[in-house]
């Protein structure tokens, strides 16, 4: 079996959320650190186009959304099960809140107090780039960048709405962790990682215990590898995934023609390719890269639309 390259940085919220079901797996991975906004050339040598992080790559393989991420890391390392049978719908409920809760803590840490961090982090200059890349990220999608009115709606009732729960049980849907932990856990995370407004989660004990328990899972074994080293891998691999679920094809568009692939919410860059797979999972595309070669690129079904090119 190839290995698991993640491509990510440190700051990334989703890319946490990778990072602790590879702990809770125990999975060792290379780790491949991007820029934390455009350009990003090396990462869309392998995506196409796709800017957003994390991305996961095996082989020649390149998996977008973390959403298509969780199904092929249970798929190939099952114990323990992320979508076990009884709580796929669940599961399905809780990734879809997970939007809202990521949406609710991104302007709770850049309220004052959390910007305050971020500054003293990235420093003054970075912050500028970073702030003009992410009204950027928001341009052409469903989704408008979360502002502070929403912060301030959302933030606290789903917070207490997840400490009610998690002083019933361990986990959000019982005794062991599942995908629904983790679509909770990285917004979670991004609060409590900063000491600006880390202490507004203090008084929800229930989710605090919930918190300890998650990160104690660690993030398994990276070793860090550079960008070039992870597309000379894309270029010296022969093999490629399976394909995830039976084949249906997208209204109107046909296996083996040419397409673009785009999410609808943010971030909604194409990628042009030929569709090699649709199921109900997943939309499958080829591309050759110049540098890359051809590689396989996979988008969850949900949240993406397909054109023909
Ligand atoms: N639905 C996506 C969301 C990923 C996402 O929004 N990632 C953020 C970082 S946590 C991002 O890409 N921001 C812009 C960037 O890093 O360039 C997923 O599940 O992977």
């Amino acid at each position: 079996m190839s290995e698991l390259v993640l491509h990510h940085y440190p700051l990334s919220p989703y890319s946490e959320k990778i990072r602790a079901i590879f702990g809770l797996k125990g999975l060792a991975w290379k780790s491949v650190i991007t820029p934390v906004q455009m350009p990003k050339p090396d990462l869309l040598a392998l995506t196409g186009g796709y800017r957003k992080a994390p991305v996961l790559q095996i082989g020649r393989d390149i998996y977008c959304d973390t959403a298509l991420m969780v199904r092929v890391i249970d798929r190939l390392y099952p114990t323990p099960p992320l979508l076990p049978s009884a709580h796929k719908a669940s599961c399905a409920a809780f990734a879809a809140i997970e939007q809202t809760l990521f949406f609710a803590a991104v302007p709770t840490v850049f309220q004052p107090a959390g910007l305050k961090v971020l500054m003293e982090r990235l420093g003054p200059d970075q912050m500028a780039r970073f702030s003009a890349d992410r009204a950027q990220l928001f341009t052409g999608g469903s989704a408008s960048r979360p502002g502070p009115e929403f912060g301030k709606t959302h933030f606290l009732p789903l917070m207490n709405a997840l400490d009610q729960q998690l002083q019933a049980s361990p986990f959000l849907l019982g005794d062991g962790p599942t995908a629904a932990d983790f679509s909770a856990f990285h917004p979670v995370w991004f609060i409590r990682n900063n000491a600006g407004v880390a202490p507004l989660l203090d008084p929800f004990k229930g989710l605090l215990a919930w918190y300890a328990r998650m990160t104690a899972f660690g993030n398994g074994q990276p070793t860090e590898i550079s960008a070039d080293d992870a597309i000379a891998l894309a270029r010296a691999t022969p093999a490629l995934q399976a394909p995830d679920g039976p084949l249906l094809e997208l209204e109107g568009v046909r296996v083996g023609s040419d397409v673009t692939v785009a999410a609808t919410d943010y971030g909604v860059d194409p990628v042009a390719g030929r569709l090699i797979h649709a199921s109900v999972f997943e939309i499958v595309i080829k591309r050759v890269d110049d540098r890359a070669g051809e590689v396989v690129v996979h988008f969850p079904r949900a949240g993406f639309k397909v054109k023909p090119a």
